[in-house]
């Protein structure tokens, strides 16, 4: 009877964490994909006041580092045009005083080699300027002033479940 009851659990636990494809979580309302859980913030606010927003649902603003991250937060937008279309979206890079553009973690775009600026961009020539999807340039990199108050894409990292330890002390 104990044995039997084993082989039960063994199999439910099998069948739960072997076969199933990986489980895991995004806050509610967060869309995930691939590592990452992404909000879009519709809530008007500065660069830095939408980054310590971020930072308050244990996120920061995005940071793009692959042609396929970045077509997957454009084709949301486009998806969702009646909540953010005509809205420009802070992303998480600034630019710092040696002129180059760095994320909040300190990395710098040219160390993931990718960007997506509309062509000509970036082209401000102030410090105090950050990274936006500009609705203009259909959703295309732009640099604006970090003052301009947008909407804004947070990112936090996808947390699949792991699995419990297997029933092991009731096999043999
Ligand atoms: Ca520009
Ligand atoms: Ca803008």
């Amino acid at each position: 009877m104990l044995y039997l009851s084993s082989v039960v659990l063994v199999a439910v636990w099998t069948s739960l964490f072997c076969f199933t494809p990986v489980q895991g979580s995004c806050p509610a309302g967060w869309e995930h994909h691939d590592e990452s859980c992404y909000e879009f913030v519709t809530k008007e606010q500065t660069w830095i006041n939408a980054e310590v927003d971020c930072i308050r649902h244990g996120a920061r603003l995005a940071k793009i580092q692959s042609d396929d991250e970045n077509e997957f937060l454009r084709e949301y937008l486009s998806n969702n045009s009646r909540q953010y279309n005509g809205y420009d979206m802070w992303l998480g890079a600034k630019k710092r005083s040696d002129g180059g553009w760095g994320w909040g973690d300190g990395s710098t775009l040219a160390d993931d080699d990718y960007d997506d600026w509309q062509t000509g961009n970036p082209d401000n020539p102030d410090l105090g300027v950050c990274l936006e999807f500009e609705s203009g340039f259909n959703n295309h990199w732009n640099d604006d002033f970090c003052d301009e108050l947008n909407y804004y894409i947070c990112q936090r990292p996808f947390h699949p479940l792991t699995p419990p330890p297997p029933p092991t002390e009731l096999i043999g």
